[in-house]
């Protein structure tokens, strides 16, 4: 059975355990304390971070990006990006840039009531690239997505001081999305 090394807080990991989730693959999870962590795992990742995808074959593959595409590869259904060449181009730039377009604002909103402004103008951004599909990559809900999904609080655990983003200003097509996002990995 393949390891995740992972932390509760990390939306990096997080990621990735949406994606073991969707393809319904079984896995151990051995929780890694970021604020004391153990020297082993320096051997596993040399940045020494989290997460790490580990298989008994000897296979080691730290990174959430090369993960999730690793996973996509390996454990084709269901499938997380669509066939559409250019629905997956502009979906892996949603990954890529998800700190830029909503991720940092969603943080800044975390740590401070200044910050909602500011998210809801990315929120408000989120509505204009779902204006013509359901989810960020298309028409079905794909490693695009796992972001929003960790940012929902609708999978792993939130820090218990902090809310998932709220949507009490967002508009009918980004509620539709967080209401089929938090599905998706529920
Ligand atoms: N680019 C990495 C980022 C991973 C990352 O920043 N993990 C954080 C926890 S959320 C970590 O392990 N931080 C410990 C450190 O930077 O020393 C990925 O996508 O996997």
């Amino acid at each position: 059975m393949p390891t995740l090394y992972t932390a509760d807080r990390c939306p990096y990991a997080a990621r990735a355990r949406i994606v073991l989730a969707e393809k319904r693959i079984a896995y151990e999870a051995v929780e890694i304390d970021l604020d004391d962590r153990p020297a082993w795992i320096y051997e596993k990742n040399a940045t020494g971070r989290v997460p790490v995808y580990e298989e008994d074959e000897g296979l080691v593959l730290p990174e959430s990006e090369v993960i999730m595409e690793y996973l996509e590869e390996r454990y084709p259904e269901p499938a997380l990006w669509p066939a559409d060449p250019a629905e997956r181009a502009l979906g892996r730039l949603w990954l890529n840039r998800f700190d830029d377009r909503l991720g940092g604002a969603y943080y800044a909103a975390r740590r401070s009531d200044e910050g909602r402004a500011e998210l809801d103008r990315r929120l408000a951004e989120l509505d204009d690239a779902l204006e013509g599909q359901p989810y960020l990559s298309g028409r079905e809900f794909g490693l695009a997505d796992t972001p929003c999904a960790r940012a929902t609080g609708c999978i792993g655990r939130a820090p218990s001081a902090v809310p998932p983003m709220t949507l009490s200003t967002a508009s009918t097509a980004n509620g539709m999305y967080m209401t089929g996002v938090s599905r998706a990995c529920s």
